[in-house]
């Protein structure tokens, strides 16, 4: 198998920098109108060159925010590249620290209990505050899901991947409802990394996949004692599958089907979703938004969990189609972009030197 190039490592995390800047200013709204959407995206852009006056080619304005999502991918990547592998503890102590910085990033409202637990001299095993979250049964939020590209990004074996996300995630997440939605999003970052993947092809691989990881004694209980079936990220992927196999699917069976919240369960396939099916032109979009930029619009129109559902697709999209979708005048409106680039040249390095 050809080994995935630079650019799909720097698409990758500019792309999740991107869902997330550019979701966060409309996350939590139920509804959100294209036009808004698309002419707030154009004020992203360089304006006109004025006469005697400075160059095109500069954004508009401040930058634009990122919020927890990104500060704890980047606690992942940065502990990655510090310790070269996985290392729980040392992830612990960079989300604990990272959260004590700066805690109005917008994190979970549960979350910020179990960093407040790690920052504790007392604590002497990292796992065990996100397990006595939620009276024990532990949060299926999606925050294990929002910040796992870099363990793709590190790890090229599938068993890995599936491995460490779940670690990764178990760090905050201890409901498998939680910690699964994480290995789906790095499951998909993995398989974007790939050469050229059809549609069909990656669906039908993320399908095998998450029949296997849901079908443990703790998956299938945790879902029973939340009314669910069996295998509900499995049952959300079959249910793309036929949204896929349609002409167009409103907005309104979107959200029924796969929602846009907070949940791993309602946002990680959703995100899936959104990748696959704007592979393809949308009537309501442009035509000149790339496939990229078509991802994270076609997230942020569905409102809910915006920066989140679209941080996730676009890390998806990005490793898949590359840095060449990533337009420069959206990646300069975000925060910290620059070091985002570094960090992904580090995880290239980082990656191929693990093959
Ligand atoms: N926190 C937010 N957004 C809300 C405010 C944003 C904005 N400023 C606005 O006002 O509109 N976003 C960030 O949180 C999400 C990730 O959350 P994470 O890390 O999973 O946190 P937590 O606290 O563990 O879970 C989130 C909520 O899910 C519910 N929940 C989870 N497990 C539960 C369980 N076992 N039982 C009952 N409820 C459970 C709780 O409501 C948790 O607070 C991302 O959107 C990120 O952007
Ligand atoms: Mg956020
Ligand atoms: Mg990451
Ligand atoms: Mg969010």
């Amino acid at each position: 198998r050809p080994r995935p190039g630079l650019a799909r490592f720097r698409g990758c995390l500019a792309g999740a920098l991107l869902g997330d800047c550019l979701g966060a200013v409309f996350e939590g709204r139920s509804v959100v109108k294209l036009p808004e959407l698309l002419s707030f995206l154009k004020g992203l852009e360089p304006a006109p060159p004025e006469e005697g006056g400075e160059a095109a080619g500069s954004a508009r304005g401040e930058s634009l925010p990122y919020t927890d999502d990104t500060a704890m991918s980047r606690s992942v990547v940065q502990s990655l590249l510090a310790k070269q592998e996985f290392d729980e503890v040392d992830m612990a102590k960079r989300f604990a620290e990272e959260y004590k910085k700066e805690p109005n990033r917008g994190y979970g409202m549960a979350v910020v209990n179990v960093f407040k637990k790690l920052l504790s001299p007392k604590c002497s095993d990292v796992f065990e505050p996100a397990r006595a979250q939620f009276n024990g049964k532990g949060s299926y939020g999606n925050g294990g899901a929002m910040r796992v590209a870099g363990i793709p990004l590190v790890y090229s074996d599938i068993q890995d991947v599936k491995k460490f996300a779940k670690l990764s995630a178990e760090l905050t997440h201890a409901n498998s409802l939680g910690y699964n939605g994480a290995i789906l999003q790095a499951l998909a970052v993995h398989l974007a990394l790939q050469e050229g993947l059809s549609k069909e092809t990656f669906l039908e691989q993320l399908i095998s996949h998450m029949e296997h990881v849901e079908a443990d004694d703790k998956s299938l209980s945790d879902a029973r004692a939340l009314g669910f079936e069996d295998l509900p990220f499995s049952r959300r992927l079959k249910k793309i599958k036929e949204f896929l196999e349609l002409s167009s699917v409103p907005k309104a069976d979107v959200l029924f089907e796969l929602g846009n919240g907070i949940a791993a369960l309602r946002s990680v396939p959703t995100a899936i979703y959104s990748f696959l099916r704007c592979m393809d032109a949308d009537p309501d979009i442009p035509a000149h938004y790339n496939a990229l930029q078509r991802t994270i619009i076609y997230c942020i129109s569905l409102g809910g969990d915006t920066d989140t559902i679209a941080t996730m697709a676009g890390a998806i999209a990005g490793a898949y189609y590359g840095e060449e979708q990533v337009p420069p005048s959206w990646e300069q409106s975000c925060e910290a972009f620059q070091e985002t680039q570094r960090m992904a040249k580090s995880l290239y390095e980082l990656y191929c030197q693990r093959l």
